[in-house]
């Protein structure tokens, strides 16, 4: 089914070998769970053009304590496809804005949790560049960010003509 196709590009090589190699797409890894301090849960509904952050005014930043582990759930709201990409630096490809010179997730390892052909999948990587989500679709983040990563960065889209719509957010790592 085409809106249950997930669509995750810019996954680190390791990530990608992931996904590969996992049969139907289903993929968890159990056991660890319990183990784990509980995440703080942050909604990012994506629409046309913008983000927000669940409970927060239309641009309001999405504020991450370093130290603390995360969940940052990404819903699309609107009916055409949209990227995350967290980072800062913009890039630009022949006057477009086309990502960040550096990335937020880039060395930070990462559980991705979604649901494609029916059944929910989780993946385990080193890295995380971009997301890319379809209508309907939700896709959760989990990491913790250490100190040295505390600053300021943004949230983008950058499917041509997003960006430029409006379509970021600041983020604050304190
Ligand atoms: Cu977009």
């Amino acid at each position: 089914m085409a809106t249950k196709r997930l669509a995750l590009v810019g996954l680190t090589i390791t990530a990608l070998a992931v996904l590969l190699l996992v049969p139907g797409g289903a993929y968890s890894i159990q056991g660890q769970e319990h183990e784990e301090m509980a995440a703080v849960e942050l909604h990012v509904h994506m629409g046309e053009f913008s983000f927000q952050v669940d409970g927060q005014e239309p641009g309001m930043p999405l504020e991450i304590e370093a130290g603390m582990p995360y969940l940052l759930a990404f819903h699309i709201d609107g009916q055409i496809v949209h990227e995350a990409m967290l980072g800062k630096g913009v890039k630009d490809e022949d006057g477009m804005p086309h990502g960040y010179a550096s990335n937020l997730l880039d060395n930070i390892e990462v559980r991705l949790i979604g649901e494609m052909r029916d059944s929910e999948f989780e993946v385990e990587t080193m890295g995380l560049i971009e997301l890319e989500l379809n209508r309907e679709q939700l896709l959760e983040v989990k990491f913790t960010l250490p100190e040295e990563l505390a600053g300021e960065w943004e949230l983008g889209c950058f499917i041509p003509g997003h960006y430029e719509a409006g379509m970021k957010l600041p983020i604050i790592v304190n």
